[in-house]
């Protein structure tokens, strides 16, 4: 089992299981290579596919690790290396507080993955996204930094082992750089960026202004997006 560490900065690809036909996985996983990520999420917000075969499917051509990233309790998969275990914290229903997390954890603890505890924090990207529908819950304003860096000093003390800043799937307005340099200045977790990324100077300024790993969904899928660090 590959264990997710932060001790370098991180690029992630998000797969949403039904919008990657599993026939399209192994040329993926060559795209995954040339791109030089470090680690693969599956999930969505919604499932219409199993996960378990794109997960299975990924492992057969990649050596990264693969971790989910739940949109609800229906997306385990004993295939993957980990799972993002996320408690929806800008949010108040208790639901996605609580409530999945209490009907997954019996079933993870017969299972191998690396359970990691993770702050999902989601902040308005311009749009209602899945995230916010799905869960019925409120994103916090982005130019609300007090509400932001609270809920983020909440999720150190609740003994969180990342913050994960959500701006919701095809954001138009990813999350800014300068929430993202305060928050980072005030926690000692790892902060994990996400939503609306869409090439490689974004990247390098989530990496420059502390985050320790952004993740791009959207544009890998559109094949506009390019990275390569070396
Ligand atoms: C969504 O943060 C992820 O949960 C990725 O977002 O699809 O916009 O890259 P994008």
């Amino acid at each position: 089992m590959n264990k997710l560490t932060f001790h370098k900065k991180l690029l992630a690809v998000l797969i949403d299981p039904d919008k990657t036909p599993i026939k399209n996985i192994k040329s993926i996983c060559q795209k995954i290579e040339l791109l030089n990520a470090d680690i693969i999420l599956v999930g969505g917000s919604i499932l219409f596919n199993s996960i378990d075969k794109h997960v299975e499917e990924l492992k057969k051509y990649t050596q990264k690790s693969v971790y989910i990233f739940p949109g609800s309790i229906y997306q385990i998969s004993t295939q993957a290396d980990g799972i993002l275990f996320l408690s929806l914290l800008s949010g108040r229903n208790p639901e996605y507080l609580i409530g999945q997390q209490v009907l997954a954890a019996p079933i993870l603890k017969h299972t191998l993955l690396d359970v990691l505890p993770v702050a999902y924090i989601l902040i308005d990207g311009g749009r209602i996204s899945s995230v916010q529908y799905m869960s019925n819950t409120m994103p916090i304003p982005s130019d609300k930094t007090d509400i932001v860096l609270a809920t983020c000093y909440a999720a150190e003390y609740l003994g969180f082992k990342a913050i994960y800043l959500e701006a919701g799937s095809g954001a138009e307005k990813p999350i800014p750089f300068s929430l993202v340099q305060t928050v980072s200045q005030s926690v000692s977790i790892p902060i994990i960026v996400g939503g609306g990324i869409r090439n490689k100077e974004m990247v390098l300024n989530y990496f420059e202004v502390g985050a320790n790993m952004v993740v791009v969904g959207t544009a890998f899928e559109n094949d506009t997006f390019e990275f390569n660090r070396e």
